[in-house]
C-alpha cells in the first residue's frame, strides 16, 4: 500500500470506526466526535494499520444520510486522526470523499465501486467492493450461478476501470454480506484465492456479520447451507467467528482485513505474517 509510512510484510488490519447512530455493531457508540477520536486513538494502540471512518451505515435496510450530515460526522474525526495513522473514508459520495482527502484521508473505500474518478483526481488509493443491489434490497433473495466467478469478474472490471481513470493504488473487496447468503459468503472465503490471483491487494470484511451469527448458533450444515427460518446469534457472540474468518482470509492471501476487534486481529495478522516469511 503506497500510502503507508512503514510498509509491513504481513496482512494489514483496518479498524472500523463508524460515526453513525445506526451501524449494525458500533452504531451510536462513536456518534460523538470526542468518543470517535478516542476510539481511533485506542485502535492505533491496539495495532490498527489503517482506520476506516464511515458516516453512513450500509447495513441492510439502513436509511440514507444527507451529504451535509455525513460531512459533519466524519471530517473532524479524520482531521484529528490522519496525522497519527493512515485513514480511509468509507463513503459512496464524491463530495465526502473529496473533503475526507482534504482532511487527510489517503484511501477511498467505496462500497458502490463508483468513485474511481474522484480517487484519481485527488491522488489517493481506491477500494472497489462488490455488492449486489443496494442496502434497501440486497438481502432480498440474492442469486448467482457461480458467486466466486461473478464477483471475481466484476472486481477485475472495476479495478481495470480504476486503473484507466488513473488510480495507482487499486484494492478489491468481495463485499461479504452485501447481497450474499451465508453460503455465498462461505464460498467467497473458500474461493478467495481466485480474487487474490487478480493481482490487486484484497480487502476482506467479515467482522460480526450475520453469517457469523448463524455459524455461532449452529445453523449452518456441513456444506454451509442455512436451515430455513433459523435465527442468527447476537452480535456479542460473533467475535470468535470474526477472528477465525479474518485469519482464514489472511491465510488465503488477503492483504488487509476490516475489523471491529483490532487487538485480537492484529495478533492474528502478526502470526500470519510470521509463518508466511
Ligand atoms: N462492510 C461494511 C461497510 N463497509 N467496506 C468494505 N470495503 N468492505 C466491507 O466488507 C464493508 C465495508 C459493513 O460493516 P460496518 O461498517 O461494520 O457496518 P455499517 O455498514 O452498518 O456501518
Amino acid at each position: 500500500m503506497t500510502h503507508l509510512a512503514h510498509p509491513v510484510s504481513r496482512p494489514l488490519v483496518m479498524g472500523i470506526l463508524n460515526v453513525t447512530p445506526d451501524s449494525f455493531f458500533d452504531g451510536g457508540r462513536y456518534i460523538d466526535h470526542e468518543a470517535a477520536i478516542a476510539r481511533g486513538r485506542e485502535m492505533i494502540l491496539e495495532g490498527a494499520d489503517i482506520v476506516d471512518v464511515g458516516g453512513e451505515s450500509s447495513r441492510p435496510g439502513a436509511q440514507p444520510v444527507s451529504e451535509d450530515e455525513e460531512l459533519r460526522r466524519v471530517i473532524p474525526v479524520i482531521a484529528a486522526l490522519a496525522s497519527a495513522v493512515p485513514v480511509s473514508i468509507d463513503t459512496t459520495k464524491p463530495a465526502v470523499a473529496r473533503a475526507a482527502v482534504a482532511a487527510g484521508a489517503t484511501l477511498v473505500n467505496d462500497v458502490s465501486a463508483s468513485l474511481e474518478e474522484v480517487a484519481a483526481e485527488v491522488g489517493v488509493g481506491f477500494v472497489a467492493m462488490h455488492r449486489l443491489g443496494t442496502p434497501a434490497d440486497m438481502q432480498n433473495d440474492p442469486r448467482y450461478d457461480d458467486v466466486v466467478k461473478e464477483v471475481t469478474e466484476y472486481l477485475a472490471a472495476r479495478a481495470a476501470r480504476a486503473l484507466e481513470a488513473g488510480v495507482t493504488d487499486v484494492w478489491v473487496d468481495p463485499g461479504i454480506g452485501f447481497g450474499k447468503t451465508a453460503r455465498h459468503n462461505l464460498e467467497l472465503l473458500a474461493g478467495l484465492g481466485e480474487i487474490v490471483a487478480l493481482g490487486y491487494p484484497v480487502l476482506v470484511g467479515t467482522s460480526r456479520k450475520t453469517f457469523l451469527g448463524h455459524l455461532a448458533a449452529g445453523n449452518l450444515d456441513a456444506a454451509g447451507t442455512l436451515a430455513p427460518g433459523s435465527r442468527a446469534a447476537p452480535l456479542s457472540e460473533r467475535f470468535e467467528g470474526s477472528l477465525a474468518s479474518a485469519t482464514f482470509a489472511m491465510t488465503k492471501g488477503a492483504a488487509a482485513v476490516r475489523v471491529h476487534d483490532v487487538a485480537a486481529t492484529a495478533q492474528a495478522a502478526r502470526l500470519v505474517g510470521a509463518v508466511s516469511q
